[in-house]
């Protein structure tokens, strides 16, 4: 088949703005309603994140408290919902690949300083994570786990590799492409499990990580390893999966 330059331009395009946000959070099986600036800290648009060194690597580009805040208790599903320009779309632009994690701090950090746990980590397997997601109309949940009471932000992240062979500091107009939001929750039974200490966003990510840096055209999907820490041992798991029609 013969591509043109305009077929070419077309495509980048629309690859340029085949972003994705969180739209909604289920709680075993049950819709809690629009989050976007209710429960969810929302970016203004669904612009990935480039900059890893950017403050905005903690909660995305508008981290502020918003008004309501999620009850939740230890075992309980939460579910995280992801659409590209409106619910339930193509979620995602099938072209960005790569991991679906989640990390947790506590509320009162603000997102700041060595708080960030993993809790889930599914990069990998067979297929990449990010294409289940599709699959499971942008639906994929944790466990809450044995968390002492208190209000937690439960941090979704994608991680994708469509232009992460380049680095962002060194070419702008490429590089990994990070989707988070923050979700304020508040955990009401209190667990004995106390949330270690974290680890830093911005600080965590470098460009000297093959989690970060990683040609997925090139190299065997089976040898990326997610980037950040360990998924910590209290976690109590999750999976990526349609828990309900949106
Ligand atoms: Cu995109």
């Amino acid at each position: 088949m013969r591509v043109t330059l305009a077929a070419v331009v077309a495509s980048l395009a629309a690859a340029a703005s085949a972003h994705t946000t969180v739209y909604g959070v289920w709680i075993n099986g049950s819709f809690k309603g629009d989050g976007r600036n209710n429960y969810i800290r929302s970016p203004p648009n669904n612009n990935p994140v480039k900059d890893i060194n950017s403050g905005a690597v903690a909660c995305n580009v508008n981290n502020r408290a918003v008004s309501t805040t999620l009850d939740v208790k230890s075992g309980d599903k939460v579910t995280f919902e992801w659409y590209h320009d409106s619910r339930n779309d193509d979620i995602l632009a099938s072209s960005h690949k790569g991991p679906v994690l989640v990390y947790i701090a506590p509320t009162s950090s603000n997102g700041a300083g060595n708080v960030w746990v993993k809790i889930f980590q599914d990069a990998y397997s067979g297929t990449w994570a990010t294409d289940r997601l599709i699959s499971a109309r942008g639906q994929h949940s944790i466990t809450i786990p044995n968390l002492p009471a208190g209000n937690y932000l439960l941090r979704p992240e994608l991680v994708t590799l469509h232009e992460a062979d380049a680095r962002y500091d060194q070419n702008s107009a490429r590089g990994v492409q990070l989707y988070m939001s923050c979700i304020q929750v508040r955990v009401t039974s209190n667990g004995s499990s106390s949330l270690p200490s974290g680890v830093a966003f911005p600080g965590t990510y470098k460009y000297t990580d093959s989690g970060i840096v990683f040609n997925i055209y090139d190299k065997p999907a089976s040898s990326y390893v997610a980037p950040g820490p360990a998924v910590w041992s209290g976690a109590a798991g999750g999976s990526i999966g349609k828990v309900g029609n949106a």
